[in-house]
């Protein structure tokens, strides 16, 4: 069942030890339940907006095929793709409000274990938003960002304030297209009215909306989650660590955590190292208390601490299929039911701990933010205490891999351009001069669809032999941390020339991981500094880069690229097109989205042209900035540089 369905022995080794324990894990269940061609887009598309329907569209030749209430193919598509870009902007950004809301009561002085970490931050994100600073103390700047960063998403009118971070040409656009977000909850509130029965019926009018909606993650609930993470917990700043299901232990207490808010697994990290604990758990004949990561979660907690990372999405089920694991706890998203069957085979405690997402057979244990501290104590005490009744078929891979993690922008900014003159002249300045070709953003999920993580890496080996640096999120960059590409050391034996020249100059990998899906408004903010820095044009529909999600298969994905898209970049998706079945509204966001906005959508799930693609893309816009030759170099202008210092 299991077969060629993942890059990794040791995962194949633990789907065969699962298949002989009778447990079905994720692999099985997409054998056995074949896609429906209907829904994802692949034959027709399916409306279930009223009860009229269901309605399924399947496009005959020379036949108009519409809805019960005469919606046309296109209208259908663009309500289902606006849909999911709602559901994966309500997602990123109720984790921005969580976490805005615990940093103003922080702020405030009203919960206990968080505070401001990074003053420096903080004066940055104030300045953004118009906070004054001078002669204020730290506390009553950081109330005031609180304050507005939770604003932001009741707003009803006016413009989110993180669009202002964009390329002053990209806002321009933005407006004069109507695409500014005015708060994010109230642009998912309308895509969704505007999407139900009998509403928006113009593809492009609902495409505008999904598109504000889009620009409202990015550059908004994202985008707060991210730099407030930050203020709270510390900007990352490249960090070892390692991964894959060989980072658990088969003498110590594990507990994995899973998700993707970072506020209790950071306390979850605090308490399993306090020494009462690793005493409580040596009294129970373990040799100490080891936390790892999943998905997301994962990634908040190794970029900031150097957690290990147990693995990504497709890996969750496994990894309690170890036997080893005393306790998974999970907050929000990506989080598999499956998990709780697999639980009941092994002595396990699956722990669910927010009041918005409870799992049957799962065990709950709400996390109390008002003493935090408290709930990380309570489920590490329970994860202990589980130790004593392993089951004694501990199977844990000997496979564990070195990584380094936590490059940032403002990393990027401070190796590339040094302490002293910290800038991203020289990263330019490498794409200028073609050592770096170009910069892809790798992101995204793992899909049982396609081989897990077999197409994340051959596109990414692909990328940087032929000197594109790439920077990754999500479970993309737990895939390719697996396959050796974020070490220092893989820029020698995997990028070329170019690339793995300016790499060990500045001692980066040529795969740069920079944290968890709500971390792709880092690369936003990545592409915004090129563009000021100078030389590559004025805005990022400009620049020599490209997105891609391989094996993309959430909501939140689609979100993703849609705000890239809006942003000026080209993406590829892998898999499948959801919109496929409507040519005419696919071709609308594979080709007539680049004449709105200068980036647009593609589709395409073979590695090896997905690669080529991207590479054609970046060769066109070196092309573009007349920059497509060795050594030469269009100057970038004082008057260019005055025009983009008022942006
Ligand atoms: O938000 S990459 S499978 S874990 S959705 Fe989920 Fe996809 Fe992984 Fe993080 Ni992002």
């Amino acid at each position: 069942m299991a077969e060629a369905r993942t890059a990794s022995a040791s995962d194949q080794r633990l789907l065969e030890i699962a298949g002989e324990m009778g447990i079905t894990t994720v692999f099985d269940r997409a054998a056995s339940m074949k896609e429906c061609p209907i829904g994802s887009g692949a034959s027709g598309v399916c409306c279930k907006m009223c009860a009229m329907g269901p309605c399924r569209l399947v496009t005959r030749r020379g036949q108009k095929v519409v809805g019960v209430c005469g919606a046309s193919v296109e209208t259908i598509a663009a309500r289902n793709f606006a849909r999911m870009v709602a559901g994966g902007t309500a997602a990123h950004s109720d984790h921005g409000r969580e976490v805005s809301n615990v940093f103003l009561a922080a702020a405030k002085g009203e919960i206990a274990g968080y505070e401001i970490r990074d003053e420096a931050k903080l004066r940055m994100v104030a300045g953004v938003l118009g906070v004054p600073t001078d002669g204020r103390s730290t506390r009553d700047i950081a109330i005031a960002v609180g304050e507005m960063a939770v604003g932001e998403y009741g707003k009803q009118a006016g413009e989110l304030l993180f669009i202002r971070r964009a390329p002053q040409r990209r806002q321009e656009i933005w407006r004069r297209l109507g695409v500014v977000p005015r708060g994010i909850d109230r642009e998912v509130v309308e895509t969704m009215h505007r999407t139900t029965m009998g509403v928006d019926q113009d593809y492009e009018n609902i495409t505008f909306q999904a598109t504000r909606t889009a620009l409202a993650d990015g550059w908004g609930g994202s985008m707060l989650a991210t730099e407030l993470q930050d203020i709270l917990f510390r900007t990352p700043v490249p960090v070892r660590g390692q991964v894959n299901l060989g980072v658990l232990e088969e003498k110590q207490v594990n507990i994995v955590i899973h998700g993707h808010e970072p506020l209790l697994s950071e306390m979850i990290v605090r308490a399993a190292r306090e020494p009462e604990m690793v005493a409580l758990a040596k009294s129970l004949g373990a040799e100490g208390i080891n936390i790892s990561g999943i998905c997301c979660t994962a990634n908040e907690v190794l970029v900031r601490h150097g957690v290990p990372v147990a693995g990504n999405f497709l890996q969750q089920e496994l990894a309690i299929t170890t036997g080893a694991v005393e306790a998974m706890v999970v907050d929000v998203q990506c989080v598999m039911q499956g998990l709780a069957d697999v639980a009941q085979c092994f002595h396990t405690d699956l722990i669910t701990t927010s009041p918005r997402a409870k799992i049957a057979g799962a065990t709950h244990i709400q996390f109390n933010e008002h003493d935090a501290i408290s709930t990380a104590r309570e489920i590490v005490k329970r994860a202990v205490g589980n130790f004593p009744k392993r089951k004694g078929n501990v199977q844990i891979p000997k496979e564990k891999y070195d990584l380094v993690a936590g490059f940032s922008h403002e990393t990027i900014n401070y190796m590339l351009g040094g302490s002293f003159r910290a800038s991203y002249t020289p990263l330019n300045d490498n794409i200028i001069n073609g050592r770096i070709r170009g910069i892809a953003g790798v992101v995204g999920c793992n899909n049982p669809r396609v081989p897990h993580d077999v197409v994340h890496n051959e596109l990414v080996k692909e990328l940087i032999a032929n000197n594109v640096l790439v920077v990754q999120t999500g479970c993309a960059a737990i895939a390719c941390a697996k396959s050796g590409f974020t070490v220092p050391e893989a820029a020698r034996k995997y990028a070329g020339a170019g690339l793995a020249e300016v790499c060990e100059a500045v001692g980066i990998p040529p795969v740069l991981h920079s944290g968890a899906c709500v971390d792709n408004s880092r690369i936003l903010i990545a592409c915004t500094e090129m563009v000021k820095t100078g030389g590559l044009g004025n805005d990022i529909s400009d620049l020599p880069v490209a997105g891609a999600a391989p094996e993309w298969m959430s909501e939140k994905a689609i979100a993703i690229g849609q705000y890239f898209v809006a942003s000026g970049v080209f993406t590829v998706f892998g898999v499948h097109w959801p919109t496929a079945a409507s040519q005419e509204y696919t071709d609308y966001l594979f080709k007539g989205h680049e004449g709105l906005y200068g980036g647009k959508w593609a589709c395409e799930p073979d590695p090896a042209k997905m690669a080529a693609a991207i590479i054609d893309h970046i060769d066109g816009k070196r092309t573009a900035l007349g920059i497509n030759v060795k050594k030469e170099r269009k100057l970038f202008d004082m008057a260019d540089r005055r025009e983009l210092a008022t942006g």
